[in-house]
């Protein structure tokens, strides 16, 4: 069992890396290069995201866990006792424990990440804090699908969604998403997701763009990745982070601007970059109240419950199905 256990990881592992590959070659042969952001949370990738809400520009992460504070006994009043919490994009788990502290009687946690390594660690860490909750941890990319694993069936299930990951997605993803969540939950099921708000341009930027150079380092990272899975050949220092605000898709987009011509080679496939051009790696849109309500709505979400935090303004919306 133990070599048919390992054969099956090593297929889903060349799965993973022929979709990385066909995706990064795809994104490099259209006239505006494009990554797909999920590609930067490999372990380092992940680490350097958990650096960014360190630092003291990026302020989502702590806006959104003093705003779960305060509303985490609402949420726990929304959620049926022996409900399942179910995390998409999990990360480190940290917010999730406001929710565990606001509400003991959950039959148990579900948190779904791309990433295994850091989905390990926070099981590790959740397993140690709270002994009698039981965690069954997913890897999965979430946007192929949603799966609660079969001992949990029949158990309320309750969506958790915060970082406004959600803003990572163009406006028809998001509402793909969220209609995928619904109609995998079911009638009553409720969505708790946190959504990023518009603000002034300057605060955004320095969000993206921190003096220490830990959003540029997490840019890159995508670079150094494709360089060791896909044997491609970045020269990554030539390459500098950009981010920018694009006012008409309420968006921050962050690119990796090439500062010289130069050609890199992708498995055995050559891509000329002009000097100034960019790749296209990440979108984080940027939302009001009306802006997110009317997406969900649109996934056929009801609105039950919205709070939006002092400035800086983040959301966060208890969705009802
Ligand atoms: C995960 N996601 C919500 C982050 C964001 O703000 O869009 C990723 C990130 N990119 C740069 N900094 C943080």
């Amino acid at each position: 069992a133990g070599v048919r256990l390992a054969r099956a990881l090593a297929r889903a592992d060349d799965d993973e890396r022929q979709a990385f590959l066909r995706d990064t070659l795809a994104g490099l042969s259209t006239p505006q290069k494009t990554f797909s952001p999920k590609y930067f949370y490999d372990g380092a990738g992940s680490a350097l995201f958990e650096a960014i809400c360190e630092t003291p520009e990026y302020y989502p992460t702590r806006t959104e866990t003093g705003l779960l504070h305060t509303i985490a006994p609402a949420l726990a009043a929304a959620i049926p006792d022996d409900a399942v919490l179910l995390e998409l994009g999990s990360g480190a788990s940290d917010k999730t424990r406001l929710l565990l502290d606001a509400k003991p009687s959950l039959a148990a946690y579900v948190p779904v990440d791309i990433s295994p390594d850091a989905l390990q660690g926070a099981a590790e860490r959740l397993r140690s804090a709270y002994p009698s909750l039981a965690i069954v941890p997913v890897v999965a990319d979430f946007t192929q699908g949603i799966d609660v694993p079969d001992a949990l069936a029949g158990k309320p299930v309750v969506a958790f969604f915060p970082g406004s990951t959600i803003g990572n997605f163009e406006p028809h993803e998001a509402v793909d998403l969220m209609r995928a969540v619904r109609r995998r939950l079911g009638a009553g099921a409720r969505f708790i997701v946190g959504a990023d708000q518009v603000k002034p341009v300057d605060v955004l930027l320095a969000a993206y763009d921190d003096a220490e150079g830990v959003t540029a380092a997490f840019n890159r990272n995508v670079l150094v990745r494709i360089n060791r899975e896909l044997g491609a050949d970045f020269d990554v220092g030539a390459f500098e982070h950009r981010a920018v605000w694009n006012a008409a898709k309420s968006r921050i987009e962050m690119h990796l601007e090439s500062s010289v011509a130069q050609t890199v080679t992708v498995a055995g496939q050559r891509f000329a970059f002009e000097a100034g051009e960019t790749i296209h790696t990440e979108n984080s849109h940027k939302f009001t109240p009306e802006s997110f309500q009317a997406l969900a709505e649109r996934a056929g979400w009801a609105i039950e419950a919205q709070w939006i935090s002092d400035t800086p303004a983040f959301g966060v919306f208890l969705l009802k199905a």
